[in-house]
């Protein structure tokens, strides 16, 4: 949950989307506790998985991107009238015969047009890499026919930021080309080296693009794999005006043995921003720890180590590999931050093809 502490405001944003999320029975709130307003919203069209939000049609309105049966990709544009949110776009990947994995909503080109980036684990899929295609927004929606099929592949869910500060998103990876990772820079969609780290990355990754170092530039943090000592650790890749250096490795606490995604929030309330990190001490987590490294510090505090409730024990689930990708019911990670850069917080959800 990268930049949720960022901007408090965010969460009032997200509030009554999440109140949609549970209308669509995807979301971790209640949906008792609201009043069914689904005719109301939606109509008739009133299903399907909710998959992103963003202003398709630059009302300033938030329309949602909505999937059904993971290769139809279906806009509810933002209406004034009843339902207030109509099926107005449709891309649809079932001639593909392949599987969207996620939907980022965004300006790739940098025309003022929404385009949407999408990715999918292609037809006849020998390995487990991800495709990517970008449609691109004209005329205030999207073009099914228009689009760009990005030529190389991801390991895992790209990581969209800005890299190089010039408000153009930009779509950051390990792709089948190089073991280092990539970024495919925005606007003219060049492909460059991104960083010099030699450690593997982490799949399914928890890596963020947030400000850690205080300087009001948002920078990188990645989970990657030390070769030397075969564990995973935490590095922080400070931003100076574009040019990402590491300012900071920080080792896995030492007696966590299944290690979880990190999360970002100010825990303590001193206004800086914690690093979460839950996890196990044995690999089937009978024993899950919560711990926190505070903002600037490179020790571990254990923050929860019970998890026992009326004699239950609780633990965290580890990381399966996905088998069936039709068949199993998809996850959802919640990402909120400024991600058009507009100085306005944007809340998105991308939909991850693994648990954790
Ligand atoms: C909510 O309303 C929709 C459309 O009228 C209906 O299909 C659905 O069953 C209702 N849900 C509940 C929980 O009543
Ligand atoms: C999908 O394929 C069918 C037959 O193979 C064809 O009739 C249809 O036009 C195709 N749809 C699209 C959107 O390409
Ligand atoms: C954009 O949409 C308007 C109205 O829907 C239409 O008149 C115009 O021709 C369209 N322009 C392009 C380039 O498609
Ligand atoms: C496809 O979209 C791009 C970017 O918006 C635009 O420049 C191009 O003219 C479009 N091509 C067609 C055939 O519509
Ligand atoms: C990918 O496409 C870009 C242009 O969009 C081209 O410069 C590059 O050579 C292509 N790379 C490969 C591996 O085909
Ligand atoms: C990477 O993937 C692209 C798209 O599937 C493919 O065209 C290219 O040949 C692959 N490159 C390598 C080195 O496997
Ligand atoms: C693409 O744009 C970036 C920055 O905007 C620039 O550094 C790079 O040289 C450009 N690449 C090509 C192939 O035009
Ligand atoms: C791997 O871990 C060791 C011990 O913590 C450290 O000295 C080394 O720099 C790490 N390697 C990389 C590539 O980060
Ligand atoms: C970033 O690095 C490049 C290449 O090393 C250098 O040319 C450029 O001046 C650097 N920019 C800043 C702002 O440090
Ligand atoms: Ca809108
Ligand atoms: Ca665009
Ligand atoms: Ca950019």
């Amino acid at each position: 949950m990268a930049a949720a502490g960022r901007l408090p405001s965010s969460w009032a944003l997200l509030a009554p989307l999440l109140a949609v999320l549970a209308l669509l029975g995807v979301g971790p709130v209640p949906a008792r506790a609201l009043h069914n307003v689904t005719a109301e919203l939606f109509g008739a069209e009133a299903w399907g998985t909710l998959a992103a939000f963003g202003d398709l049609n630059s009302d300033k309105q938030t329309d949602l991107f909505v999937l059904r049966e993971r290769n139809d990709l279906i806009v509810f544009l933002a209406d004034q009238n009843a339902p207030y949110f109509k099926p107005k776009v449709k891309i649809s990947f079932k001639n593909h015969s392949a599987l969207i994995t996620s939907v980022v909503p965004g300006d790739y080109d940098g025309d003022s047009q929404m385009d949407v980036l999408l990715t999918y684990i292609p037809k006849n899929h020998a390995k487990s890499d991800l495709g990517a295609v970008i449609f691109w927004g004209q005329n205030q929606t999207l073009d099914p026919n228009n689009m760009t099929i990005l030529n190389r592949t991801f390991q895992d869910q790209p990581l969209i930021m800005d890299f190089n500060g010039d408000l153009i998103p930009d779509i950051f990876g390990i792709t089948n080309e190089s073991n280092q990772p990539q970024i495919l820079l925005g606007g003219n969609l060049s492909w460059h080296p991104a960083l010099t780290t030699t450690s593997k990355m982490r799949i399914p990754h928890s890596h963020a693009f947030i400000d850690l170092t205080e300087d009001f530039t948002a920078d990188l943090f990645l989970t990657t794999l030390n070769a030397t000592t075969s564990t995973f650790q935490f590095e922080i890749w400070e931003n100076l005006d574009g040019n990402f250096s590491v300012s900071t490795i920080l080792e896995k606490p030492q007696n966590m043995v299944v290690v979880g995604q990190s999360a970002f929030a100010d825990f303590d309330g001193d206004g800086h921003m914690d690093h979460l990190l839950p996890g196990c001490e044995d690999k089937n987590c009978h024993k899950s720890t919560i711990y926190l490294v505070r903002s600037g510090t490179k020790q571990w505090i254990p923050v929860l180590q019970d998890f026992s409730n009326k004699g239950t024990l609780w633990g965290f689930v580890p990381f399966v590999h996905e088998q069936q990708p039709t068949e199993i019911p998809i996850p959802i990670t919640l990402h909120i931050g400024d991600y058009n850069m507009d100085g306005y917080p944007d809340a998105l959800v991308i939909l991850k093809n693994t648990s954790g």
